[in-house]
């Protein structure tokens, strides 16, 4: 099948770059969003969206006149839609936003058009939802027009390469719709592109990130037995993973992001009976904030309330500026909640606007009135922190380091007294 101009539903963090790649290969590119700022400010030039790569790619394609953006469907070859399916407070998947970019795109729906779901969606969501929206167009499904489900899989940090060069799985709900799924892709996927049904696409999709989710779940619970039997977590893991047929996720502050927090949900939504490590895992890391905080109240003997904190790193993890179900902002209401006075340093997002949270811009104004200092995220910029920086910032002395970045005995030597998330007692505050 032949693409001359597509439409892209949804311009976030999947919607955007997919619409602007499509662009610099050649298509006529609708990028369409219901947030007019959005659109607005696309046509000037403005991206809402640190991502490394993507302002060049939006700037060639806008440049090339291949790429705009409106609030409404236009008529076109194909549509693709990538808006969000966050979860409810019950955890169950809220398809409003997939609901309404479908019904969008009925009353422009040709016969031997393309439609594409690639929001991460509840098992069956393409066959049982999205096609009969569409349906109510007249054409049906399979027949008069194509219907398939490709899951974005690209790792924010790094969305511009992995989109162009990872594996893609295209999930028709007929074989001929993942074939014409297949023509679409192949404008610019370089990686393997897999054609299934759609069922099977989603499941994929959400056996991935449960993967990861588990995987990190068994990290963090090593993390607090090797706090329990006075061992180093990191060191264990770093052995452990010697072993040909076994690699550690490492344990963090929690798991956070819109995906891997909340696509395992979606399963057991759909089997609550059957899905029970997938719960658990999701139990486990949804904690992690709080054994955290709970470390801190140690590592200060007792009571956090009225303390001053220094709070490094708020993203949901390193090198992105993405604040989304981030545990490094739940630790800080969680502290805020027990009567802490907390400070927050966010490179990516210096300005972000968090109740309970007075936002600096520096890490010298965060730490220079600390008494405890926290660090939540990897980032590059704080990797370069050593004792002797930090000690002509401040006079704190208790550090809670939850991404085993402050290791080594010159922390203890400059005064600082270093508590590394999954390092028992028994091995020092400080052993490197
Ligand atoms: N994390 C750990 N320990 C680790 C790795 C990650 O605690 O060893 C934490 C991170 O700090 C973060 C969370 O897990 O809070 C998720 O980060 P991530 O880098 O594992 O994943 P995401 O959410 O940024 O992207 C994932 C990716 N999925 C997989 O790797 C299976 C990506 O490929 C998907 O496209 C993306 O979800 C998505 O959109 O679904």
């Amino acid at each position: 099948m032949i693409f001359r101009k597509i439409c892209v539903l949804g311009l976030g963090y999947i919607g955007l770059p997919t619409a602007s790649t499509f662009a610099t290969h050649g298509l006529q590119v609708l990028g369409v969003d219901v947030n007019i700022n959005i659109v607005n400010g696309l046509h000037q030039g403005k991206i809402h969206i640190h991502e490394p790569g993507l302002a060049e790619v939006v700037t060639e394609a806008l440049a090339s006149g291949n790429l705009s953006a409106a609030t409404v469907v236009e008529p076109a070859d194909g549509f693709v839609i990538a808006v969000p399916t966050p979860f409810l407070p019950d955890k169950t998947a809220d398809m409003q936003a997939v609901k309404s970019a479908a019904q969008s795109i009925v009353p422009v729906l040709q016969p031997g058009n393309l439609v594409v779901l690639e929001s991460t969606s509840p098992p069956r969501t393409t066959c049982d939802i999205v096609a009969p929206i569409l349906e109510q167009s007249g054409l049906k499904a399979g027949i008069d027009f194509y219907l398939c489900y490709s899951p974005e899989r690209v790792l924010p940090g790094k969305i511009m390469t992995e989109l162009v060069h990872n594996a893609r799985v295209m999930g028709g709900i007929t074989p001929a719709s993942a074939s014409a799924g297949y023509d679409l892709y192949r404008t610019f996927v370089k990686g393997e592109i897999v054609l299934t049904d759609a069922t099977t696409a989603e499941m994929v999709k959400l056996m991935e990130n449960t993967f990861r989710d588990i995987n990190i779940a068994i990290a963090n619970e090593f993390s607090r037995l090797a706090d329990r039997v006075g061992i180093d977590v990191w060191e264990a893991i770093q052995i452990a993973n010697m072993h040909p047929r076994i690699h550690f996720l490492n344990p963090g502050p929690g798991v956070g992001g819109h995906c891997i927090s909340v696509d395992p949900w979606f399963l057991v939504e759909t089997a609550p009976d059957i899905a029970r490590l997938i719960r658990t895992a999701r139990e486990v890391n949804d904690w992690q904030p709080h054994y955290v905080v709970n470390m801190v109240a140690r590592a200060v003997g007792g009571s956090i309330a009225g303390k001053q904190m220094a709070v490094l790193g708020l993203a949901y993890k390193a090198d992105v500026d993405d604040l989304r179900e981030s545990p490094a902002i739940e630790i800080c209401h969680l502290l805020h909640a027990a009567g802490a006075a907390v400070t927050g340093y966010e490179p990516y997002k210096p300005n972000a606007a968090i109740p309970g949270l007075s936002m600096v811009g520096s890490l010298a104004e965060a730490v220079d009135d600390a008494d405890v200092i926290l660090l939540l995220v990897g980032h590059q910029q704080f990797h370069g922190i050593t004792p002797e920086l930090l000690r002509s910032m401040t006079s704190a002395k208790v550090i809670v380091d939850t991404v085993n970045l402050l290791t080594g005995s010159a922390w203890e030597d400059a005064g600082f007294t270093v508590h590394r998330l999954g390092v028992g007692q028994g091995r020092g505050a400080n052993q490197g």
